[in-house]
């Protein structure tokens, strides 16, 4: 029964603000004022844990550990982090992650097979990938449609839907699925329009989300560029660059993670701050205004790279810090 133990005993026990972090540390990181409660460590060194982020159908947290090997996908309980799928060998498990309405789990193991890829539903091989596909890094569910990443590519349903270049995010937007490409001239295309990238090396398309972020009654798409630490928000697919409104980000790669919700928005910067600890802003409908944005939300511990993945999960917002190397990542719950 060890291992069980093992499992349910690695609640990060957490650092009051007033205190330091421990009795001879170098450094006492102080900006991330989380209660306890409110900071989630993984089971190993280097496994990424916190690299994406998912709801559960009865609302837990589900956390991708895709760097380990095997990559795991764990379940937040309030007092525990517990395995829930587990793979085999450096496959990338759980960097694409998604719930869908039946709640059923997808994961997409993008480097099983020597980068061909799989997608798992509930820890069962349901599609295997063709070459450089990687297929799974990315995953979105609408209802019960589901859409992957598949090099240039998208995975919607089981039919194969080509790009102009390889994907990097998806989301569904209106109904539609819309991929995220960092490379070449498009940053974002669905069947319904495509994005032009404003500035080469920006990495529009890095990150997608969808909701009516801004509660007028209509949904918008929001576009991570955090190559130019910038979040685009648009109302349409048509519609030019230039005529979307701009959330500039002190840097940091601002926008490398975004999650949308009605009348509010998510935004990660993991490479903030010079001890790397990543920072995360949420931004109600009056704040989605163009121009440079306040101080962020919360600011994470050094090396925690926070805001790699983040989720709304209708109650709290959530973080993930997968961290730097020779240490655990962590996961962090917003107020
Ligand atoms: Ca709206």
């Amino acid at each position: 029964m060890w291992t069980l133990t093992l499992l349910l005993a690695c609640k990060d026990p957490g650092t009051p603000e007033s205190q330091p972090a421990c009795t001879g540390c170098d450094t006492v990181e102080t900006a991330d004022t989380g209660t306890p409660a409110d900071r989630w460590t993984g089971l190993r060194d280097d496994e990424g844990f916190g690299s994406s982020l998912a709801r559960s159908a009865d609302g837990a947290v589900l956390v991708g550990a895709p760097f380990g090997a095997p990559g795991r996908v764990y379940i937040l309980q309030e007092d525990a982090v517990e395995v829930l799928l587990e793979g085999s060998g450096a496959d990338g498990l759980g960097l694409g992650l998604a719930v869908d309405s039946a709640g059923a789990v997808w994961a997409g193991q993008p480097l099983a097979d020597s980068g061909l890829g799989r997608l798992l539903v509930d820890g069962e091989p349901v599609a295997y990938g063709a070459v450089q596909d990687a297929l799974g890094a990315r995953i979105a569910a609408s209802g019960s449609a589901v859409a992957a990443t598949a090099g240039a590519a998208l995975l919607v349903d089981g039919a194969r839907v080509a790009l102009p270049a390889r994907a990097a995010a998806v989301t569904w937007f209106d109904g539609v699925p819309v991929a995220g490409m960092v490379q070449e001239e498009v940053a974002v295309w669905s069947e319904a329009g495509a994005l032009d990238r404003a500035a080469a090396h920006d990495e529009a398309g890095y990150a997608l989300c969808a909701d009516d972020v801004d509660e007028d009654g209509l949904t918008e798409l929001v576009v991570g560029a955090p190559g130019a630490a910038t979040v685009y928000i648009l109302d349409a697919l048509t519609q030019a660059p230039g005529e979307a409104t701009a959330l500039e980000g002190p840097g940091g790669r601002f926008g490398q993670a975004v999650a949308c919700a009605p009348g509010a928005l998510l935004v990660g910067a993991p490479m903030y701050g010079e001890a790397l600890t990543g920072a995360v802003w949420q931004l109600d409908a009056a704040a989605l205004t163009a121009g440079t944005v306040g101080a962020p939300t919360r600011v994470g511990r050094a090396g925690d790279g926070l805001g790699a993945a983040v989720l709304f999960d209708g109650a709290h917002a959530w973080a993930g810090a997968p961290g730097q190397a020779d240490g655990p990542g962590a996961v962090i719950r917003l107020p």
